[in-house]
């Protein structure tokens, strides 16, 4: 397995309905490690290319209004195999297919209030990242618990 890096985001329901501490407890809990977050609000120009595959979609208009209600809590989360295991972490998109025990699974209901973004993949990870963060932001440390975490 290899150690890779996922872009987070808690949506603005999220933080409205006072999420925060429970999503980021739950990719922390299972040895996941945090290298980046702020609290911000989303831009127009952020959203345009984090979300550039759905532009010209029917729901695009309504996402980026979902998006920039409220701030969100931009991350960066480190690991093996973290891209993957934040995803199934969280759920499917479709909340109300989202398994019990995912995030979604067990406190979202619709694709549209979904709570989270996590990167799809390698390249979706590096990109989204890029735009969230700068190198400088990104904290590379050391845990001393890491070896009870992964060999
Ligand atoms: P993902 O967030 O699980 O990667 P995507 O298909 O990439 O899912 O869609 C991005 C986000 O756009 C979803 O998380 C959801 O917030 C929103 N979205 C996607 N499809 C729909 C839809 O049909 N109606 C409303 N919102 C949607
Ligand atoms: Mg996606």
């Amino acid at each position: 397995m290899a150690v890779e890096r996922t872009f987070v985001m808690i949506k603005p329901d999220g933080v409205q309905r006072g999420l925060i501490g429970e999503i980021i407890q739950r990719i922390e809990r299972r040895g996941i490690k945090l290298v980046a977050m702020k609290f911000m609000n989303a831009t127009d120009a952020i959203l345009e290319a984090h979300y550039a595959e759905h532009i010209g979609k029917p729901f695009f208009a309504g996402l980026v209004e979902y998006i920039k209600s409220g701030p969100v809590v931009a991350m960066v989360w480190e690991g093996d195999n973290v891209i993957e295991t934040i995803r199934t972490t969280m759920g499917k998109t479709k909340a109300h297919e989202a398994a019990p025990g995912t995030i979604r699974g067990d406190l979202a209901l619709h694709i549209s209030r979904n709570l989270v973004h996590g990167s799809d993949g390698a390249e979706a990870a590096a990109r989204e990242i890029a735009i969230w963060f700068s190198e400088a932001e990104q904290i590379s440390f050391t845990r001393n618990t890491d070896g009870w975490i992964h060999e």
